[in-house]
């Protein structure tokens, strides 16, 4: 019999999480699940641990912690709880984790993930956006693979040996530009939170979902794609491709440029992650070309190119300035989803924050967290102070 990959997914009741679970009961054979974790969610946690099987499972909100381990009762799983809870799940030997936990609470144990793991899928953006110097640093003094989920960069990672990195000129990340890519100014200014969260392609949390109709999402993949492929500022593009059929190019410097193209669904590119290196059948949809007859391309909207641009200002700015706008932004998409402020008040309030935060010194990981927790509420009261009591 072949010996079973054994997984651990952080995050596992998210959408990266369902979809890698959806990937692996694909193939039961090739799969075990050694650890899952969630935030919150234990109902759908106790369902992925009655089919699944791990070894040991993860609720981070400790209050959940008393009906979790009753639901599990008698199942042999190990349940613990609270962040020390979580890294606790990575601290096992395992063939492949898979970090989706959403937002800076992945960052710990993904970084433990690390010691353990002989691949890493990454799919959680903090990583890299708020600590990837750091991150990458530790990635290549260890064992351990590091393949991206993230559709463009897994689509960059196919396309492109990096070890020959010299042949390449630039990338291009395509953008689907989300639901306003043809808005106004004045329109824009009007949307509702409820057509945000309406993103014509992917189905996602409503945090990345925000994200992508701000076109933010689109600027931490440039900083996400300037660590993983060690590039310079100059060689990340971006280009809007409503269809989201192509995932991203390679632009080679003989005049060549290569494409990846699949259909617009996250089981593809984690299906990649999981397999690799080998490549095997996934029962999937496949895309037709007929059906699809033609692929566009446009610039980003005018209005919210000032997101895109943030990505370069703070690469350029260094240190800590991806970490704080990072941090300005998650605050910032908080107070849209309560309805407290209005959806283009998100990039003025990024904006605002990183110009008015002076140079912080990152030298740990302490510093990291320090640095994160000071923006959220520098933000906060900025917020408070611009648009009123927001309680
Ligand atoms: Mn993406």
């Amino acid at each position: 019999m072949l010996k079973k990959n054994t997984v651990s997914i952080l995050g596992s009741t998210g959408s990266i999480g369902t979809n890698t679970l959806n990937v692996i009961s694909s193939n039961q054979k090739k799969f075990s699940v050694l650890s899952l974790s969630s935030k919150n969610n234990i109902n759908l946690l106790t369902k992925q641990s009655v089919l699944y099987k791990p070894k040991i499972v993860a609720i981070q909100n400790k209050d959940k912690y008393k009906d979790l381990k009753n639901n599990l009762f008698g199942k042999r799983i190990k349940v613990v709880a609270g962040d020390e809870g979580v890294i606790e799940c990575t601290d096992k030997k395992v063939d492949i984790t898979v970090a989706s936990i959403v937002g800076i609470a992945g960052l710990k144990p993904t970084l433990n993930s690390i010691n353990n793991s002989s691949k890493l899928c990454l799919a959680n953006k903090e990583c890299l956006v708020s600590a990837g110097y750091f991150f990458m640093k530790k990635i290549s003094r260890s064992n351990c693979k590091l393949l991206p989920i993230d559709s463009e960069h897994n689509a960059i990672f196919q396309l492109c040996d990096f070890k020959k990195k010299n042949n390449v000129e630039s990338i291009t990340l395509t953008a689907s530009g989300g639901p306003f890519r043809k808005h106004n100014l004045k329109k824009l200014k009007k949307v509702s939170l409820k057509n945000a969260l309406k993103h014509p392609n992917w189905k996602m949390g409503n945090k990345i979902t925000i994200d992508s109709a701000t076109m933010m999402n689109k600027a931490f993949e440039i900083i996400e794609a300037f660590h993983l492929f060690n590039l310079k500022l100059n060689q990340i593009k971006v280009v809007v491709h409503p269809e989201s059929i192509i995932h991203s190019l390679v632009n080679f410097k003989d005049g060549s440029t290569t494409a990846l193209l699949c259909d617009h669904d996250m089981r593809i590119p984690i299906f990649y992650a999981l397999y690799w290196p080998s490549r095997e059948s996934f029962n999937v949809k496949k895309i037709d070309l007929f059906k699809i007859r033609n692929l566009s391309f446009e610039k980003p909207n005018i209005h919210l190119i000032d997101s895109i641009n943030l990505a370069y200002y703070v690469l350029k700015k260094g240190g800590p300035y991806s970490l704080i706008f990072n941090a300005a932004n998650e605050v910032a998409v908080k107070f849209f989803l309560k309805q407290k402020i209005k959806f283009m008040d998100i990039i003025k309030i990024v904006k605002k924050i990183i110009s008015i935060s002076k140079k912080h010194s990152i030298n740990n990981l302490e510093d990291i967290y320090s640095v994160d927790k000071y923006i959220r509420e520098l933000t906060e009261d900025y917020i408070f102070k611009t648009y009123g009591n927001c309680n």
